[in-house]
């Protein structure tokens, strides 16, 4: 009979961006904006002819999203009333893009954390809401970056690029065809925000993630993380959308068109996904004959904390603790994919040997993914 080796998560890095933005910057130039817009058309507004441009307020955005501040890759551009968006020029063919030196540097820690180098990698995944460019893929300049041998693809799955791609490698390791995979989640997303949209202006910021996935055989790091099971799931939706995409040039759509930003119906998915998110971990739990209360720690998707609390709610029959789900968003923001990596990344040295963890997404697609992990402490 066939014998799959046990496969674990032994690294996590974080890049964060060296700036970052407050709700109260955002605001004011939304609201610059808004009035500028309003005054320009105050004859069409005054007749009914054109929507008057809704303001937005700081309060509010904590209150709805417990997001107070977010990191971005760029500022510069992002509060100019004549931009208003990130301003990242191009770079040349023979330099490295942006997103492959985001993904290399949070690559680089999660080695580290694995105690691995560059050559100990078979495979590399780049996972996220966006890559800058379709080909070559970002991974392979990555791969090239690192002096990783084998190979490497791109994939996107919106929210839950980072635990798609962990199950990909999960798979690839179990079934052999790689030893040691690198994933990695350069979420580079606040250009394809809309910084005039008062629902959806404050809610994302870049960042990136990586984690290094290999065969339990050949681990070096001294506390790692088993894992248990995988499970994802995807269900059609409109409700989070954006249109961008190749044939944008042939359909003559205007990048800076609205639809072809993200947005979102929010109280629709809030209502629709908590469910969905709380049922997917609770059935793969009970499959698992895991107890929910005996789980130390969820690692949840970061897009807003009234749906976390609400989740761990339902996954409970209680209030969880920070210690228990913790909150990255008031500093990072909703960063896609990375969000529930992000908190993993910060908040897992205090496992001991045996202590079970879940890592979950949550977002676009619909799209729900999630790890249940148990910790080996050498
Ligand atoms: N300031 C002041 N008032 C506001 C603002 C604002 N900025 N925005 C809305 N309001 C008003 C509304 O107009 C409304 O007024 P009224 O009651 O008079 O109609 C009132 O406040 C309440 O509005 P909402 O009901 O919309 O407010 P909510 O409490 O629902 O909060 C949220 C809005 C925060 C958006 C919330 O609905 C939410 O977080 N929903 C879930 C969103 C979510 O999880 N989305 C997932 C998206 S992420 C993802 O999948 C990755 C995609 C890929 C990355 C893309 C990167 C660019």
């Amino acid at each position: 009979m066939t014998s799959f080796p046990s496969v674990v998560i032994s690294g996590s890095g974080l890049w964060t961006p060296p700036y970052s933005i407050t709700n109260e910057e955002l605001v004011n130039v939304l609201n610059e904006n808004a009035d500028r817009f309003n005054h320009a058309n105050a004859d069409a507004i005054e007749r009914g002819e054109v929507a008057p441009m809704a303001k937005s307020d700081a309060a509010f955005i904590e209150k709805a999203s417990g997001i107070r501040e977010r990191y971005v890759y760029e500022k510069d551009g992002i509060l100019d009333i004549n931009r208003m968006r990130p301003n990242i020029p191009a770079r040349a063919e023979n330099e490295m893009s942006q997103q492959a030196e985001m993904a290399v540097a949070a690559a680089r820690a999660a080695l580290d954390d694995a105690n691995r180098n560059a050559t100990d990698i078979d495979a590399v995944i780049v996972s996220c809401a966006y890559t800058q460019r379709a080909y070559p893929a970002i991974a392979i300049e990555v791969q090239e970056a690192l002096g990783i041998e084998g190979f490497g693809f791109d994939m996107l799955v919106a929210c839950s690029a980072a635990t798609f791609a962990l199950q990909r490698a999960y798979e690839m390791v179990r079934s052999g065809t790689a030893r040691s995979v690198l994933v990695i989640n350069p979420e580079l997303v606040t250009p394809q925000l809309n910084y005039a949209d008062r629902d959806s202006h404050f809610i994302f910021g870049d960042v990136a993630t990586a984690m290094v996935v290999e065969n339990e055989d050949q681990v070096a790091a001294k506390q790692y993380f088993r894992v248990l099971d995988t499970k994802a799931v995807t269900k059609y939706s409109n409700n989070i959308r954006s249109n961008f995409g190749h044939l944008s040039r042939a359909a003559d759509i205007d990048a800076f068109a609205p639809a072809n930003l993200f947005h979102q119906e929010g109280r629709k998915v809030f209502k629709e996904v908590c469910p969905m998110a709380a049922e997917h971990m609770s059935s793969q739990l009970a499959a698992l004959d895991i107890d929910n209360q005996t789980v130390k720690r969820w690692w949840l998707h970061q897009a807003n904390i009234n749906m976390n609390i609400l989740i761990a709610k339902k996954l409970l029959g209680r209030t969880a603790t920070e210690e228990e789900a913790p909150i990255v968003l008031d500093r990072f923001g909703n960063t896609a994919s990375a969000g529930s990596i992000i908190a993993f990344t910060l908040y897992h040295k205090d496992f001991a040997n045996g202590d079970i963890g879940v890592i979950c997404s949550f977002g676009a697609g619909y799209s729900i993914g999630s790890l249940v992990i148990e910790c080996v402490q050498g």
